[in-house]
């Protein structure tokens, strides 16, 4: 029906992925970036964890969506939606039905996912101009296109995988492509009890766990690696200094790997942890000093009846312009 415009051919998402992979299992201590969780078995095992009584962050941001999307839709006039992370799109029709659009633009690094929710979205809203893009939003965002009145939501809480310097270049670099009439829609997960944070990040049915191990079948898949992902425990932390919290995977006895691709050979010690993820959570000054530090100003600030997630609706700042 429709092309996706591609910023990414497949050689160089390949290229990152080895790239990350290969600088991430040589580093000490070893890490993986989370952005690879995400092939179709990582998405599928997502959309559960966000279906998990525990993981409270999709259900509260949906809630605020629900409540607020009038208001947004009044506010900020938007013509022009840019999501970044489309992902499955339940909470992005909130927003459709709520704005008056012309044009919705879908950004995803995962190309058939993308186009499947594009899809559907064109057919259920046939008058809107849907123009799908693969892209890495951390590094393509100047070339995404966009239009008049253009609103750029980064849902799901999504930035707190970010550490506190590549927030700043992101928020930055968005806001680099906002004109004074546009603005930036933004889910944050909230700093809340340290017993309901991590149990949210390791679930009873062990969902989250089998998430954090699908990152090493990707590995497997793609670069020819051969990691047991079941010699590895999933372990969720909660950073109280850095106020986030951590994903890791323990190696259960010492064990080598070998990942063919990169003729690398990596060992790990008996309960060895490597970092997968980070999942900062905000106290709402910080979120509303690090907007200003990018160029924004607080336009709008919701959160659920619990205060557990919040939405902030952001505009450039006048004087930067
Ligand atoms: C999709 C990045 C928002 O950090 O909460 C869920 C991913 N990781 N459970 C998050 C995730 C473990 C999620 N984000």
């Amino acid at each position: 029906m429709f092309e996706i415009a591609h910023f990414l051919k497949p050689e160089e998402l390949d290229e990152a992925l080895r790239a990350d992979v290969s600088a991430g299992l040589t580093s000490e201590p070893k890490t993986l970036p989370p952005k690879w969780f995400y092939d179709d078995r990582g998405s599928e095992l997502f959309t559960e964890i966000t279906r998990l009584e525990e993981y409270y962050p999709t259900r509260r941001e949906r809630a605020i969506l629900a409540a607020r999307a009038g208001e947004i839709a009044s506010v900020t006039g938007a013509r022009t939606l840019v999501e970044l992370g489309a992902g499955s799109g339940e909470k992005t029709r909130l927003l459709l039905d709520a704005l008056d659009l012309e044009t919705y633009v879908p950004v995803d690094v995962s190309d058939d996912y993308l186009l499947e929710a594009a899809e559907k979205i064109a057919a259920e809203y046939p008058e809107l101009d849907v123009r799908p893009v693969a892209a890495d939003y951390e590094r393509h965002l100047s070339r995404i296109p966009g239009g008049p009145r253009k609103l750029v939501a980064f849902l799901g809480g999504t930035v707190g995988n970010m550490v506190p310097r590549e927030r700043h270049r992101f928020l930055s670099a968005v806001r680099a492509t906002l004109g004074p009439e546009d603005g930036l829609l933004l889910g944050a997960d909230l700093v809340k009890d340290e017993k309901r944070l991590v149990r949210a990040y390791d679930d009873g049915q062990g969902v989250t766990a089998e998430f954090n191990r699908n990152v090493l079948r990707v590995i497997n898949a793609r670069l020819d690696a051969d990691f047991v992902p079941e010699a590895f425990d999933h372990v969720a932390v909660w950073n109280a200094e850095d106020e986030w919290i951590e994903m890791r995977l323990r190696s259960r006895g010492r064990q080598e790997v070998r990942v063919g691709a990169l003729d690398l050979t990596v060992r790990f010690a008996d309960a060895e942890e490597m970092r997968t993820e980070i999942s900062a959570k905000f106290r709402p000054e910080r979120l509303e000093s690090e907007l200003e530090a990018a160029g924004y100003t607080l336009a709008e600030f919701w959160t659920d009846p619990d205060g557990d997630f919040s939405l902030t609706l952001a505009r450039p700042q006048k004087d930067h312009d």
